[in-house]
């Protein structure tokens, strides 16, 4: 038996409170095995990814804390538009930063509005009760000017972090001008990370940055078909926790266990071997991100008899839609091609936003879905606001859709849970 491994001199030595970050790993462990642990008929290739969950802050960071010591950066972020194909050209290590769990709620809410979306308040609550050790490991974080919460909060976040900081100022239209702003915030980017990191981007570190993401994306766009047979070979849950390992481990091994997995869910498809009946209700959730542990949605609809067959989201499709070319002689062209595809993203902080409704209905369709369900976190203006557009579109396709608004506490579950389940047998076949 390996003996297990002690990282609490590494938190300590990042500057983490001990007793609080112990109260935080009891229960997302408790939370993990009761969602994750109890489903039954996994794949194997699931083990992979619950070992990382269970060295989520052990041996990953141990790892970054390496990196570090063999004169990488790390690099963190909150949005699906920092471009890691730069930030591994830079020789760098790109994390996404922890916002997905209630923690510290009242801390944050002495820097933040009450009706501030629960993600924000997540990340400052996190930093403020000192439990990320992702954020405590990073040399640059990088924000970035989407929607408003986040724009102005970066305004205070920035100071009470100790690494540094900058926001990318991003466009809100996908026009010519919108192109060149996003260009130069890349630009801004690259000049970052250069400094930081004290090696230039070249030509052959930023084609093999876009070669590593291109793999790891790939795998996901085969997990995303995959995982749309009838029956589902593999539940939402799971897809969902790929999604959000996305954004913390090892890009090369990641890619391979994501291969790996869709190897034995390839296998499964072909004996008909489904996670549930070909008969169980299917659902596509669209909306805001689902940062790791938020899995409280997800784990209401499968626990109610239904299964999640795709998600367009940031940690889903539409983080993961589209490739980068690596064609072009300069890195000026090659940061071209990173605009071009960052471009098609369809965040709801653009106007118009229409391709985000057709991405949608498209997911919907090609997954065979019976109903999609909408998901805004409270206060989230801009997927709240664009719900009833992409309900409306959905419907003229005779999709039928429940819209829920709501954030990281569980005080809603059972409400909840009520109105999931009135969808289910509203759409069962
Ligand atoms: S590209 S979705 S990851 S900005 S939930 S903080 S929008 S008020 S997370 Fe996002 Fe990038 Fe867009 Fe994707 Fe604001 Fe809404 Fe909160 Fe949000």
């Amino acid at each position: 038996m390996t003996e297990a491994i002690d990282y609490r001199p590494m938190w300590n030595e990042l500057g983490l409170d001990l007793e609080k970050h112990d109260a935080l790993l009891g229960v997302l462990g408790q939370v993990y095995t009761d969602i994750y642990l109890s489903q039954k008929n996994r794949p194997d290739g699931m083990s992979y990814f619950d070992f990382v969950m269970s060295e989520v802050h052990g041996l990953r960071i141990k790892e970054l804390v390496d990196a570090k010591a063999a004169g990488k950066i790390v690099v963190g972020s909150f949005c699906v538009f920092v471009p890691e194909e730069l930030v591994l050209a830079a020789n760098g290590v790109n994390v996404g930063l922890c916002a997905g769990a209630d923690f510290g709620t009242e801390h944050a809410e002495r820097y933040l509005p009450r009706n501030t979306c629960a993600l924000i308040k997540s990340f400052f609550g996190f930093s403020l009760e000192k439990v990320c050790p992702y954020l405590e490991s990073c040399d640059l974080v990088v924000g970035e000017n989407t929607c408003d919460g986040k724009k102005k909060s970066y305004e205070i976040f920035r100071d009470i972090i100790k690494g540094e900081f900058i926001a990318l100022d991003m466009p809100n239209t996908k026009s010519s001008e919108g192109r060149e702003v996003l260009k130069r915030a890349y630009l801004d980017l690259v000049a970052s990370l250069e400094r930081v990191s004290g090696k230039a981007i070249t030509v052959d570190s930023l084609k093999a940055g876009i070669d590593t993401v291109n793999k790891k994306r790939t795998a996901m766009h085969r997990l995303a078909k995959l995982r749309r047979a009838n029956p589902a070979p593999i539940s939402g849950l799971d897809a969902l926790l790929a999604n959000q390992v996305f954004f913390y481990d090892d890009p090369e091994r990641f890619t391979d266990s994501v291969n790996k997995l869709c190897d034995e869910i390839e296998q499964r498809i072909e004996k008909k071997a489904g996670i549930v009946p070909a008969t169980t209700p299917r659902i596509v959730i669209s909306g805001c991100p689902m940062a790791v542990p938020n899995w409280k949605l997800p784990s209401i609809i499968e626990s109610a008899g239904a299964i999640v067959v795709g998600e367009e989201s940031c940690i889903g499709e539409r983080g993961t839609q589209n490739l980068v070319s690596a064609e072009g002689a300069s890195v000026d062209e090659l940061i071209d091609n990173l605009v071009d595809r960052y471009l098609t993203i369809d965040c709801a902080v653009f106007t118009p936003n229409r391709t985000r409704a057709e991405h949608a209905l498209q997911i919907a369709k090609d997954a065979k879905a019976d109903g999609v369900i909408h998901y805004a976190l409270q206060f989230c203006a801009p997927y709240q606001i664009e719900a009833p557009l992409l309900e409306r579109s959905m419907e003229e396709s005779g999709l039928p859709v429940l819209r829920i608004d709501t954030d990281y506490s569980q005080e809603d579950v059972e409400q909840l849970r009520t109105r999931v389940e009135a969808f289910i047998e509203q759409i069962r076949r």
